[in-house]
């Protein structure tokens, strides 16, 4: 049942209970060693997220507090902000972390300031200590907050979620996301200090599509560069992402800014409305940081409970968890950006077993023998087809909408090349209900698939990290030692897989839970 012990995640960012959020703010590798944990060490990263702290329901937001060395390895803290002034006395929301050039970390966060309506206003905090490496105190100058209010004209019920800043012609920029009527707006706040903040006449950008959350700004390097550039440095390109709270997916656009306007313009001008998705599956409110360690960009997502039933969720005393985090670049044709779990993850990795060229004939499976928890692993298969003849036709029918297809057309469906995957359950009970198209070049018959599978998540990579997709899944007969790892082919065709390789996955320090 939902309320399975077994169904808390082994490897995935969780809080030791209660309801959590989107990881709001990443303050960047301090290179400082961790007294309590011994296997070391490039640093200490503090995030801070929100959590629920009175239960695992939606209320009383808070930012939670767990450090890293690793963005595997977690140890909770007290809450780092949590209510206490006028402008956050009804809740502390969404927010980013900046570091200044002196090296001060500052962050910037909604809170509530009236029940009645969750009327919204920016405020900024700092570290009390700033040479606490765990930074576990946090102080909002009450002479600078809050720094932005819902002045006349803006909805002041949704005005939230200001960005990581940036340094551009000696001011400090950060967004901050609201709408007007169903128009979902990123409005741009300007400072030269820090302290003292004013908005800009125009939006960086705005589209037709409804409220606009946790939205994330960040350059990125050349196409095909895997390396990330740092939040205030120059990008060959830029990325948008907004949150829709319409249907709760992250979408996001690649585009250029215009400095001296602070104008953003995607690249695709029929982009707004036919977004990327980061991920096709349940991931939402995620944040990116820069890691000037090993100079990549770092994205962080959440995934709450798939169905939210608020009782269930009471019972079992937790909901929501955090994806493994990504590491994110643009791919070689510039049209979209790739993904990849953060190396780290490797870490856990435990035994591991092998299948090399073998074939899967129409209407076959296999299990992947060996693991002692397949419920806890790691799969990197690589599939391969001789021939794409048998494919069938792309159907307009389905609105160019991968879901809709998957959604008449499961894994159990027979098809022409493919269906096949890996299953966690026989074949025919398999029932997916996310997908994604993966915008690859199969021409020579070959494509890769990776799955981390961790209970009750997968997250799976296609093509490279060209499509992502995080199900979150309650198995009643694939829980525990109940859960095998099938390969499966439902096509016309045989299918080769050349290469698979399986590990156990260890369980990490996770917020002493
Ligand atoms: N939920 C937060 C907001 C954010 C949204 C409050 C994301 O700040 O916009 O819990 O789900």
């Amino acid at each position: 049942s939902i309320v399975s012990p077994l169904l808390r995640t082994g490897y995935h960012f969780q809080p030791p209970r209660n309801w959590i959020n989107g990881m709001l703010a990443i303050l960047e590798f301090l290179c400082l060693p961790l007294p309590f944990c011994s296997n070391v060490l490039q640093g200490v990263v503090p995030p801070v997220l929100p959590v629920q702290p009175k239960g695992a329901v939606w209320g009383n937001i808070v930012w939670a507090h767990s450090v890293s060395h690793d963005l595997i390895n977690w140890i909770a803290l007290e809450p780092a902000i949590y209510p206490s002034i006028p402008s956050d006395k009804y809740g502390c929301w969404s927010g980013s972390a900046t570091l200044l050039a002196d090296g001060t970390p500052a962050i910037t966060y909604t809170g509530i300031s009236r029940p009645d309506i969750n009327y919204q206003e920016q405020n900024i905090a700092f570290p009390k200590n700033k040479s606490d490496p765990l930074l576990r105190e946090w102080v909002k100058p009450p002479e600078l907050n809050p720094i932005a209010s819902p002045e006349a004209g803006i909805n002041a019920t949704q005005f939230r979620d200001p960005t990581t800043a940036w340094f551009a012609d000696g001011h400090w920029r950060m967004l901050v996301g609201g709408v007007r009527r169903t128009r979902g707006l990123a409005f741009v706040y300007r400072s030269r200090d820090f302290k003292k903040w004013a908005r800009a006449k125009h939006p960086l950008h705005s589209a037709m599509t409804g409220m606009w959350e946790c939205l994330d700004f960040f350059p990125v390097a050349g196409s095909g560069e895997e390396h990330g550039v740092d939040t205030s440095e120059h990008g060959e390109k830029y990325v948008l992402k907004a949150s829709l709270d319409l249907n709760r997916y992250d979408y996001y656009t690649i585009g250029s800014y215009n400095k001296g306007k602070d104008r953003y313009f995607p690249d695709d001008p029929a982009g707004d409305y036919h977004r990327l998705r980061y991920d096709y599956g349940n991931f939402y409110a995620s944040k990116t940081f820069y890691d000037p360690a090993k100079r990549r960009r770092v994205l962080l997502g959440w995934a709450n409970e798939s169905y939210i039933v608020p009782d269930k969720s009471k019972a079992k005393g937790w909901a929501g968890i955090h994806a493994i985090p990504r590491k994110m670049w643009l791919d070689p044709r510039g049209k979209q950006l790739l993904q990849w779990p953060v190396e780290e993850v490797e870490k856990l990795r435990g035994k591991s077993i092998s299948v090399g060229g073998k074939v899967v004939k129409p209407g076959e499976h296999f299990e992947v023998t060996g693991l002692a928890t397949s419920y806890q692993a790691d799969v990197e298969v690589s599939f391969e087809v001789s021939s794409l003849d048998k494919a069938e036709p792309f159907d307009p029918a389905y609105d160019n909408d991968a879901q809709k297809l998957c959604g008449v057309k499961g894994a159990d469906v027979k098809g022409g090349v493919g269906p096949f995957g890996l299953s966690s359950l026989s074949p025919d009970l398999y029932k997916p209900t996310f997908a994604g198209f993966a915008d690859a070049n199969i021409s020579n018959g070959k494509i890769s698939l990776r799955s981390l599978i961790d209970r009750s998540v997968v997250e799976s990579f296609g093509a490279g990290g060209k499509t992502c997709i995080l199900s979150r899944v309650y198995p009643s007969i694939a829980i525990g030692k109940g859960a095998h790892v099938y390969v499966f082919n439902n096509g016309e065709v045989d299918v080769k897989v050349s290469h698979l390789t399986a590990w156990e996955m260890k369980k990490p320090l996770m917020n002493g839970a």
